[in-house]
């Protein structure tokens, strides 16, 4: 059966003005969509039809002559979880367990924001900051372009995308005050502690 496009979590202006209607518009309507299409298209008739996303992300993660579905593959994973991400009314400080682990491995909530905000800002080009559970430890990562921490054996907690296509609507050249707005505004913890509870 083909993939389809996941409908988003909450309304598509459900975000504004922190994520305009218009960049949902294209980011899941448009980018997200087309990675879902050249995803059918690449998997039509191969071996890999009829498999899960993770599947396919673990089957073809580190071969070139599958780099193709690899990377439609784990943009649809990485745009999905994503969205989950954010919420309306979102931003604050996480409770509970994530709380406690998050003191824990970065030393503050403020730290780790710092260290968030650096792979997102030191991502050159195309690609996603991370926060994920590696081995049992919390610990910020980057990704370029699609690669996706499901490929490394790293659960993924929480995720924020820097492709430009993810912020010029709203902020145009200005990542900083993207990344900014994304933890001030938009993430959403409670998916975060939901990660970390299943990991
Ligand atoms: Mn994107």
């Amino acid at each position: 059966m083909a993939f389809e496009l996941p409908a988003l979590p909450y309304a598509k202006d459900a975000l504004a003005p922190h994520m305009s209607a218009e960049t949902m518009d294209y980011h899941h309507g448009k980018h997200h969509n087309t990675y879902v299409v050249n995803l059918n298209k690449l998997l039509d008739g191969g071996d890999l039809a009829g498999r899960t996303l993770e599947e396919i992300v673990a089957a073809t993660a580190g071969d070139a002559s599958k780099a193709g579905v690899f990377n439609n593959a784990a943009q649809v994973w990485n745009h999905t979880f994503f969205w989950h991400c954010m919420k309306p009314g979102g931003g604050g400080a996480p409770s509970g367990d994530l709380a406690a682990r998050i003191d824990a491995a970065f030393g503050s909530l403020d730290k780790f924001k710092e260290d968030f905000t650096q792979a997102a800002l030191t991502q050159f080009g195309s690609g996603w900051a991370w926060l994920v559970v590696d081995g049992g430890d919390l610990k910020v990562t980057k990704t370029p372009n699609a690669d996706t921490p499901i490929a490394h054996r790293q659960t993924p907690l929480l995720c924020i995308d820097v492709w430009e296509h993810a912020y010029y609507v709203d902020h145009r050249n200005a990542r900083p005050k993207f990344v900014e707005t994304f933890l001030g505004h938009l993430v959403n913890w409670d998916f975060a502690a939901e990660n970390l509870a299943k990991a």
